[in-house]
């Protein structure tokens, strides 16, 4: 097996692409496809500051060093998640990679943590809600990293999500018909009304990509799921992806990038369509406990640390929003990599 480019000895050979690669030219591969995925999709701009939405797994910790290695300025935002062992080990990842890296090219790490600084850890706070753990989890990040993001004055946040998980979540829309979620299933999405601008710089790169870009750039990751995702059907959906890309490689990206150029503005959202009544919780107002946009009085966030028995930190500042309207929730419907 010999590299595409160097004629050399390969390591991994990528047949959606037909082609091997040596461990350098894997890693130029990686960084083209991120450079061509900000490109194609007008993700961010060279002088832009960047959060990334850290979970000490392989696809967050290759999109921040891909990130670095562009001259992103690049900081991550890990939030302990007190799920047991998997997220005491979690963030020990993410803290080495952080310091590894701090030096040479600025990456800083900011941390919170849902028992020290809300009170209440996922597994307590999916019970008390009756919601399911990645539901309460999903909630909780998406609410701390849209805060962390808008509050620190970052310009884009950036998560791992990867082709097979975008390709997971559109298998996982599409069979339900989901036209509210699908015409927003888009690897960018503009700030507004509160939320910040929020990026998919993977969605070029496979699962498997990004676990072996990890391992040619010497980057220690967390290989173990979290034992709360057994049971996820998104899980089911990779599987059945994988199986029909082994018969017929390309088929996850062809099936992901056509929907983007042929089939997601068909779905997009019309006023007055009862797509758009679905998708769209109506007009937003500050949360009247933490000042985030809600289309209720106190957002899901803090209802949730209420029933869970938590308190946000005292000093947590009340933010002005913006009043105006939101697409609804995250369309990908897919956990933080
Ligand atoms: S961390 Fe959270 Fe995931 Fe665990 S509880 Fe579910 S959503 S599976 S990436
Ligand atoms: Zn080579
Ligand atoms: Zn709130």
């Amino acid at each position: 097996m010999k590299c595409r480019v160097c004629r050399g000895p390969a390591v991994i050979d990528l047949p959606r692409h037909n082609a091997n690669f040596c461990p350098e030219h894997f890693t130029r591969f990686c960084r083209d496809q991120v450079e061509r995925a900000i490109s194609d999709f007008d993700m961010m701009q060279p002088e832009d500051r960047i959060l990334v939405a850290v979970s000490g797994g392989k696809d967050s910790l290759a999109v921040w060093d891909l990130l670095l290695g562009l001259g992103y300025a690049a900081d991550g935002l890990y939030i302990g998640l007190g799920i047991g062992d998997y997220s005491d080990t979690s963030g020990g990842y993410a803290r080495r990679f952080a310091q590894q890296h701090a030096e040479p090219r600025g990456a800083k790490l900011i941390e919170i943590d849902l028992v020290d600084d809300y009170g209440y850890d996922i597994p307590g706070g999916a019970r008390a809600a009756r919601r399911t753990p990645c539901s309460a989890c999903g909630l909780s990040k998406r609410h701390l990293f849209d805060r962390a993001a808008l509050d620190g004055g970052y310009d884009v946040l950036v998560t791992g999500h990867n082709l097979d998980d975008e390709a997971a979540v559109l298998f996982g829309n599409v069979l339900r018909w989901q036209t509210d979620y699908l015409g927003r299933q888009r690897p960018v999405l503009p700030a507004r009304d509160g939320f910040p601008r929020k990026v998919k710089p993977l969605v070029r790169l496979s699962e498997r990509e990004t676990a072996a870009y990890c391992i040619v750039s010497g980057i220690d990751y967390l290989v173990d799921e979290c034992p709360m995702s057994a049971g996820n059907k998104h899980l089911g959906y990779k599987e059945a992806l994988n199986e029909i890309e082994v018969r017929s490689p390309g088929s996850k990206a062809d099936f992901y990038f056509s929907f983007l150029r042929r089939a997601v503005d068909r779905f997009a959202p019309e006023p007055g369509t009862g797509d758009a009544d679905r998708a769209d919780p109506g007009v937003l107002a500050p949360c009247a406990r933490c000042g985030s946009p809600t289309s209720t009085e106190v957002c899901a966030f803090c209802r949730l640390v209420e029933r869970a028995g938590g308190s946000p930190p005292d000093d947590t500042p009340a933010r002005p929003v913006t009043l105006g309207r939101r697409g609804g929730p995250d369309p990908t419907g897919t956990p933080s990599p």
